[in-house]
């Protein structure tokens, strides 16, 4: 640290140099995070200081985390769920599987070393479960879909399993599980499933049914689904850092309880002790200005965007581009020769970033409000000269 204070011109004109660094969302179609809506913004800025890991020095600012609470178990068709505001879908998917640690081996008091059945699609934060856990993280296979496979994950069970997980719009590919096939097996096995739906929770309720070639139940209404993870800072428009996790039951949130003796509160279930206030008022300022109507157009904004490129990549057809997958929600994946070749061409010669995906080798691109239809025709003509030049 420096010895002297720097003048405030200094650090606004080092601030400026480092924010010039960033890259804005424009040619951002790797992204599953996007501007806020100015809404959220403007509520963020005034509750900056808030701090809700002090909750009786804040009970404003709680009123407005448990009506996001409220509102989203409403969304996901439980209105009585309990939860809290989280730092997004990792810190959601711990504390869930840590509640099911918690009361799975209350209840099977043999079970010495746990374990979870997720979804070989499951995002990274599983791996950090596992490692600050001690839970077994088991990945079931996918179907030529990318949807878990069902027999894999009933082959994967044993006595120490706790819970399953299924994911309501995966990270690469944008699918859906068959929840209410998971959901029959997590009854029939007497376990907990968790539904992480950080990105898809705030997409799959608002597609246009009209739309949908198949339903996709994946919330509460699935009657074995204990748990949720959903994000608005994701497509629910807010700022950093807003998730949620929502419980079926409040004895999963009793689990996670320790003591805070000192506080003004006298236990707490967070994970994180200071919380961001700020985000927690975003996301209710976002949430009660667009409504389901709000949200309904911003998904159909984003669908448009998504079939659009659908379009064009069909177009495409005869420089051996190919959808991997029809898309569900608003990824695309497509599959082609040379995936990392062509996406080092599209960052170098043309700007986009574009993320490729895992088993198989794909480009994965997500469109996020941010994007423009113009963007849109202005990608398809790089990718063709692309694939014409390779
Ligand atoms: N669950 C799912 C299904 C996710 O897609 C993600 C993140 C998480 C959990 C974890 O959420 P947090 O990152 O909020 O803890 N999915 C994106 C990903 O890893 C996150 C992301 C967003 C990455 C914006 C890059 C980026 O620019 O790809």
């Amino acid at each position: 640290m420096n010895e002297q204070g720097f003048s405030e011109k200094d650090i606004f004109s080092l601030l400026k140099r480092a924010k010039s660094k960033d890259t804005d969302y424009h040619k951002v179609l790797s992204s599953m995070c996007t501007s806020p809506h100015k809404i959220a913004l403007e509520a963020h800025k005034m509750f900056l200081e808030a701090n809700l890991g002090d909750l009786g020095l804040f009970s404003g600012t709680h009123s407005l985390e448990k009506e996001v609470i409220t509102m989203l178990g409403n969304l996901l068709h439980a209105p009585l769920a309990c939860g809290y505001m989280t730092t997004g879908g990792t810190e959601s998917n711990i504390q869930a599987v840590r509640a099911m640690k918690n009361l799975g081996t209350t209840k099977k008091p043999f079970i010495k070393n746990p374990n979870i059945v997720v979804p070989d699609s499951a995002h990274f934060s599983f791996d950090k479960v596992a490692n600050m856990l001690g839970v077994e993280v088991r990945r079931a296979a996918l179907t030529s879909k990318f949807q878990v496979d069902i027999s894999s994950m009933e082959k994967l069970i044993d006595k120490e399993t706790v819970g399953l997980v299924g994911i309501a719009g995966n990270t690469e590919f944008g699918q859906v599980d068959p929840i209410e096939n998971i959901s029959k097996l997590a009854l029939e096995r007497e376990l907990f499933l968790h539904v992480d739906a950080a990105f898809g929770g705030f997409v799959l309720p608002f597609i246009d049914p009209t739309l949908k070639k198949a339903a996709f139940p994946f919330d509460f209404a699935v009657k074995g689904v204990t748990s949720i993870a959903i994000d608005p800072h994701k497509m629910g428009l807010s700022t950093i850092p807003s998730g949620a996790l929502l419980f079926r039951f409040p004895n999963f949130l009793d689990c996670l309880r320790v003591d805070t003796p000192y506080l003004t509160t006298k236990t707490q279930s967070t994970l994180t002790g200071t919380r961001s206030g700020a985000a927690a008022a975003a996301t209710y300022a976002v949430m009660k200005h667009l409504g389901r109507e709000g949200y309904r157009k911003n998904v159909a904004y984003c669908m448009a965007l998504t079939f659009k490129l659908v379009k064009g990549v069909r177009e495409l057809r005869e420089l051996n581009v190919e959808l991997l997958l029809e898309p569900i929600i608003n990824v695309v994946t497509l599959r082609l020769r040379e995936p990392a070749r062509v996406r080092q061409i599209l960052l170098e010669k043309f700007g986009w970033h574009i993320s490729i995906t895992r088993k198989p080798q794909a480009l994965r691109l997500v469109l996020m409000p941010h994007t423009t239809p113009e963007d849109i025709d202005i990608f398809l003509k790089d990718l063709k000269t692309v694939l014409e030049e390779l």
